[in-house]
């Protein structure tokens, strides 16, 4: 299978299949008869669970208190501040049902980096939990036109404009549902693309819905069990990432299994659920994966009901794969080992590696899923390169995002004339076109699986009035994959300590956002001549002792 490189692109060797013209909620219940009295989505800490029936009868009643005492309207934004518990389930799929967009965000994130994105994308209410409360009142203080907070876990407190969940369900309000269009956009997170400031990603629900359907395709990825028949997956990818939304959450609701998930995760926490819960398949990034196969906390007994795991969102080594194996004492026919790229900009899926796909790809991050189109350029001139040439990877489909919210440069800079998303990512394919991501162009860094924006990170330090220049670069790490270090250039006169410059950051940005590359002060920022950061330069400049 030569690849037509007059056709100037790779096709999916699935094939192609219809695309999703159901909106998101109505597609995870479409099949909820089969299996309503089955456990839905439990939290493994708390066990709190509920079963479809119950889930869809909450999510009917969340749709119609959004719409009345909540006083919101189709197309309003939703902020969530939510950890992965079952609620989330629940206020996620009521909002897609009354027609409104919802955005996400890490809970663990600083009021500064919640305002910012909860003011670029006008949310109009917020929902959170108990701990989160305080900063949530922070947060919606400096939002215009703000409805309210729904308070999950909370009672009522009509002068402070907060909705207890509870309350809300059980009064079994009732509103007129609006009719929904599947072009309509639904979901907004946050990603950094390939360069600057975290920026709104505008996805449809027949982005999301297709992209379930792709990923659905039974030739890519199928369970042991039955369509709802007792398979239960643990995750750790959180529900406020497109990975943990739409590649678990959504995908194996709508399928019928049992999702186990766990707020906070700590070693214990999760080994408990690998004991009480006897998890078929797991969702993971690299990070949790070495964390399985190297904690002296996880047991051989531990691992034995696992037949799959889904590792994504960052790159993975054979070497972490082949102690997972030993660990388990498992051979890879008995375990599968399946791993899937994307980008939030693709919903996310793009390449998975199929249920059975040979020994000698290991390391590769897969096929083409169905409808999805792939060049690989070569960064200099541009052109399609055939196989084993690694160039920028290109990927075209009905899950790739109308554009960035609110910013036209940003998402011409990304979406070509063509409908080619750049993913800033360094791949190449192989004669049996399996893909291989070996680099990335972007500045993007990522820390245990999450995004972390170099220049969210420079603007923080640029503020600091000792500061003349600065950049922010991702030195490898083994257990977070990356973390960032800042080369800082102070004006002349004038004093910072590296611990300064560490502390500055600490306070404004969330934990995984840190220096813990550490920081260096440099006479110079290296640039080219239209003024760009040289990164690979400071990055080979970083590695020195
Ligand atoms: P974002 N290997 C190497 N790098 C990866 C991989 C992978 N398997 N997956 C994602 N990346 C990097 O928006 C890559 O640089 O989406 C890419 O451009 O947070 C960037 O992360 C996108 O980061 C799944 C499960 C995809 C998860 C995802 C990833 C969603 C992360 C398919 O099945």
């Amino acid at each position: 299978t030569a690849p037509d490189l007059d056709n100037k692109y790779l096709t999916s060797p699935w094939g192609d299949i219809q695309v999703g013209n159901e909106t998101l909620t109505e597609f995870v219940f479409e099949d909820i008869e089969l299996w309503a009295d089955k456990p839905a989505v439990t939290c493994g800490l708390s066990e709190r669970s509920y079963d479809y029936g119950m889930l869809r009868m909450m999510v009917e009643r969340c749709a119609h208190a959004l719409l009345g005492p909540l006083r919101l309207s189709p197309g309003d934004r939703l902020g969530l501040i939510l950890p992965n518990i079952p609620e989330f389930a629940v206020i996620a799929y009521g909002a897609m049902r009354a027609g409104l967009v919802l955005t996400f965000a890490n809970p663990l994130y600083t009021a500064e980096e919640l305002r910012r994105q909860f003011s670029d994308c006008n949310v109009k209410a917020i929902a959170t939990i108990e701990m989160f409360m305080p900063v949530a009142q922070q947060v919606s203080a400096s939002l215009k036109d703000y409805k309210g907070t729904i308070w999950v876990g909370g009672e009522d407190d009509g002068t402070k404009g907060i909705f207890g969940l509870r309350p809300l369900l059980m009064a079994d309000h009732k509103s007129d549902l609006p009719d929904l269009n599947c072009d309509d956009v639904c979901l907004v997170p946050y990603s950094s693309g390939t360069t600057g400031m975290p920026k709104g990603v505008m996805l449809t629900h027949k982005n999301l819905v297709t992209n379930l359907k792709q990923v659905q395709c039974p030739s890519v990825m199928k369970y042991k069990g039955e369509k709802g028949h007792g398979d239960v997956l643990l995750t750790v990818p959180p529900f406020f990432h497109i990975y943990g939304f739409n590649a678990v959450m959504n995908y194996n609701l709508r399928l019928g299994y049992h999702l186990v998930s766990i707020p906070k995760f700590t070693p214990e926490s999760y080994v408990n659920c690998l004991v009480e819960y006897s998890p078929t398949t797991l969702f993971v990034v690299p990070s949790l994966l070495a964390f399985l196969a190297t904690h002296p906390l996880v047991k051989k007994e531990h691992l034995q009901s696992i037949d799959t795991i889904m590792v994504g969102a960052a790159p993975t080594t054979d070497s972490m794969l082949e102690k997972f194996l030993l660990k388990c004492e498992k051979t890879k026919d008995q375990i599968r080992l399946l791993q899937g790229y994307g980008m939030t900009e693709s919903s996310p899926v793009t390449l998975m590696t199929p249920y059975h796909y040979p020994y000698n790809k290991v390391g590769s991050v897969g096929q083409l899923i169905c409808n999805t189109q792939a060049r690989v350029v070569s960064l200099t001139s541009g052109e399609m390169l055939g196989p084993h040439k690694s160039g920028e990877l290109l990927l075209r489909g009905p899950q790739v995002m109308k554009g960035y919210w609110n910013n036209e440069a940003a998402t011409k800079e990304t979406l070509d004339s063509e409908g080619w998303l750049h993913t800033g990512d360094v791949a190449y394919y192989d004669e049996d076109h399996y893909f291989y991501i070996v680099d990335r162009t972007k500045e993007l860094i990522k820390v245990k699986g999450n995004q972390v924006s170099p220049t969210e990170i420079e603007s923080v330090i640029m503020e600091q009035p000792e500061v003349a220049d600065v950049a922010v670069v991702g030195m490898p790490d083994a257990l977070a994959g990356e973390v960032p270090k800042a080369f800082v250039v102070l004006k002349p006169n004038y004093k910072l300590t590296e611990k300064q410059v560490y502390d500055l950051v600490a306070e404004k940005l969330t934990r995984y956002k840190h220096l813990e590359g550490g920081v260096a002060f440099l006479d110079s920022i290296p640039r080219n001549a239209a003024g760009k950061i040289m990164r690979n330069e400071l990055k080979v400049l970083g590695r020195k002792p």
